[in-house]
């Protein structure tokens, strides 16, 4: 949030300065504190999913972020069944605030959700059982991300297929993606698989942009005793998201570690890379767009950012 100009504003630099022997602080580097004091605006794609809805309460729960809203997508499940996961997950943490909009429940092509069993369970998290939420949002995922981006600069983070993002990502001022390989092979990275004309319509709309790829996801789980941890806690995000952890495959946290990116950069190495669509694969490719491509991360510190911020939540 923006702070109120308080007792150093910078007008006062130069008197505080002349007052002590350190040398004159510039007045650039003074906003710049204050910008990076703030938290973080972003606006979650989802297709919740056991850890879209990790997610969802490691955004509620950082100080460094600002959640100022949810789209939904079909992916794991359809549209319908992830935008209810969505606001019963808020709703658990006292987010019924944070407007949830209905977004894409078919591919640019005409396909619904992933076929086939997934990770997630019919019902998208896994059987874990959380009370009906809020009513979502009666205005579209376009709305609420140009409301949003009135107030200020925003990054969209993408968690899902990519259909919404295909109308959604020349509005925001960057894009965070979980989406893309290095490693190649098969079966490609299901959310740039899914939609494969929309994930190239992202690419092309020229917005600054990182990829958390599928070889960085696979690494960030949390340990047993850390889950047990947070079953434990008397915390109703910790709660939550241990039991969502004790059935998630390897305790993985998934999506959430796309916003760990965000809030704590220097637990991951990110390179420059030219990446493109190969076929159903978004993956390296000579003739591909130079983006950031998330190729390490320091994971146990990554799992227990995770876990720190919802045990303190
Ligand atoms: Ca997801």
């Amino acid at each position: 949030m923006a702070r109120p100009c308080g007792s150093r504003c910078p007008g006062d630099i130069g008197q505080m300065s002349r007052r002590g022997p350190g040398p004159l602080r510039p007045y650039p580097d003074a906003v710049t504190v204050r910008r990076d004091l703030r938290a973080r605006r972003v606006v979650l794609d989802v297709d919740t999913g056991i850890d879209d809805a990790l997610a969802l309460l490691y955004a509620t729960a950082s100080p460094a972020l600002d959640l100022c809203g949810v789209t939904v997508v079909a992916g794991n499940v359809p549209v319908e069944v992830a935008t209810r996961n969505s606001t019963a997950v808020l709703s658990h943490v006292g987010a019924d605030h944070v407007p949830v909009a209905i977004g894409a429940g078919r591919t640019l092509s005409g396909s619904g959700p992933r076929e086939g069993p997934t990770d997630h369970g019919a019902d998208g998290l896994g059987g874990v059982r959380v009370r009906r939420g809020a009513a979502p949002s009666e205005h579209g995922p376009r709305s609420l991300l140009r409301s949003v981006a009135s107030d200020g600069p925003v990054t969209l983070v993408g968690l899902a297929p990519l259909t919404n993002l295909a109308v959604l990502a020349p509005m925001a001022d960057d894009v965070v993606l979980v989406a893309g390989e290095l490693g190649g092979g098969e079966p490609a990275e299901p959310n740039a698989a899914h939609d494969p004309g929309a994930t190239a319509r992202v690419l092309a709309a020229g917005r600054p942009l990182t990829l958390h790829v599928a070889d960085v996801f696979e690494r960030v789980s949390v340990r047993p005793d850390d889950v047990a941890r947070l079953r434990s806690s008397g915390r109703a995000a910790a709660q939550l998201a241990g039991e969502l952890l004790a059935v998630r495959r390897g305790h993985l946290v998934g999506d959430a570690g796309a916003l760990v990116l965000i809030t704590h950069p220097t637990l991951f190495r990110v390179e420059r890379r030219r990446m493109g669509m190969v076929g159903e694969h978004l993956t390296e490719t000579p003739d591909g767009r130079w983006v950031d491509v998330v190729v390490d991360v320091d994971r146990e510190r990554a799992a227990r950012t995770v876990v720190d911020a919802l045990l303190t939540a």
